[in-house]
């Protein structure tokens, strides 16, 4: 009798923009996955614990440079982290390859080369550039303030952001923005002046048909579950209803159904 194969683990943070590309691949092709949560901050030695192998060397970077903690985390691994039978796979780019091996149908990648290849330098330039641009714009808001972050970063396109518990979260972030990612209010503003024409290369792809067709494609992944990040920045919000990368947001990724703000009572 035939084994059933084994069902696939994604190791993922809560509310983690990378991690819900992971999930969102895994959507795709329809597979049926269980999700682990780790617990933020400590979910490098999490994956590694459970056999991932992590990075030779550092992978992500800020502004051109790697911080001692960036480095020491692209060393032991990043998440989302796919485990399915004896084999791991980390990193989405590379999730979204073994997923097209795995299973072909529905592709994550356009069968015309010159597509493909438009879709790869988003998805590359998605992973590269604007995965960190989100995280440290987001990360930058939280030191205006909670409400500089829509509902406090309690609820969103993502879930509640990397902790349940508001305090937490606050406090998290204000440490990762200072000692991890460099996030303060001079890089701050260089990253606000350079989202306009970072949002304008995103609506351009989707005008050339590179991202947003009718199949959506592992750039779509990786780019929108960024833009929902983004979105979350209180002052920002209103920018991104308006363009055609926030129409592709509220398509994947829709702002969750609320019960309707209570009326303000009588003075
Ligand atoms: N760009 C990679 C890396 C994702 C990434 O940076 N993941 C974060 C969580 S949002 C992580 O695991 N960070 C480890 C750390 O910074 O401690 C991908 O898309 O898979």
């Amino acid at each position: 009798m035939a084994t059933a194969p084994p069902t696939p683990t994604l190791y993922v943070i809560l509310g983690s923009h990378a991690c819900r590309t992971g999930m969102l691949l895994l959507e795709h092709k329809g597979i049926s996955y269980r999700t682990v949560e780790l617990v933020t901050g400590l979910h490098p030695v999490g994956v590694r614990l459970r056999g991932f192998p992590g990075n030779a060397g550092a992978v992500r970077d800020v502004d051109g440079r790697r911080t001692a903690s960036l480095a020491m985390a692209d060393r032991l691994g990043t998440v989302p982290a796919l485990a399915i039978g004896g084999e791991r796979v980390q990193s989405n780019r590379k999730i979204a390859r073994f997923l097209d091996r795995l299973q072909p149908d529905p592709p994550l990648f356009p069968a015309d080369p010159e597509l493909r290849r438009a879709v790869e330098e988003a998805e590359r330039w998605g992973d590269e550039v604007f995965q960190m641009a989100a995280r440290r714009l987001v990360l930058a808001a939280g030191l205006h303030g909670r409400d500089a972050m829509r509902r406090r970063g309690n609820d969103g396109r993502l879930g509640p952001l990397l902790f349940q518990r508001e305090p937490v979260r606050f406090a998290f972030v204000h440490s990762l923005a200072r000692f991890t990612f460099g996030a303060n209010p001079e890089t701050e503003r260089e990253l606000l002046a350079a989202l306009p024409a970072m949002l304008d290369r995103i609506d351009s792809w989707i005008d050339a048909g590179v991202l947003g067709g009718e199949s959506l494609n592992a750039a779509d992944y990786m780019l929108v579950t960024s833009l929902a990040l983004i979105d979350y920045r209180t002052d920002l919000h209103p920018e991104m209803a308006e363009r055609p990368a926030g129409a592709l947001v509220e398509r994947v990724l829709p702002e969750p159904a609320r019960p309707p703000e209570p009326a303000p009572s009588p003075t």
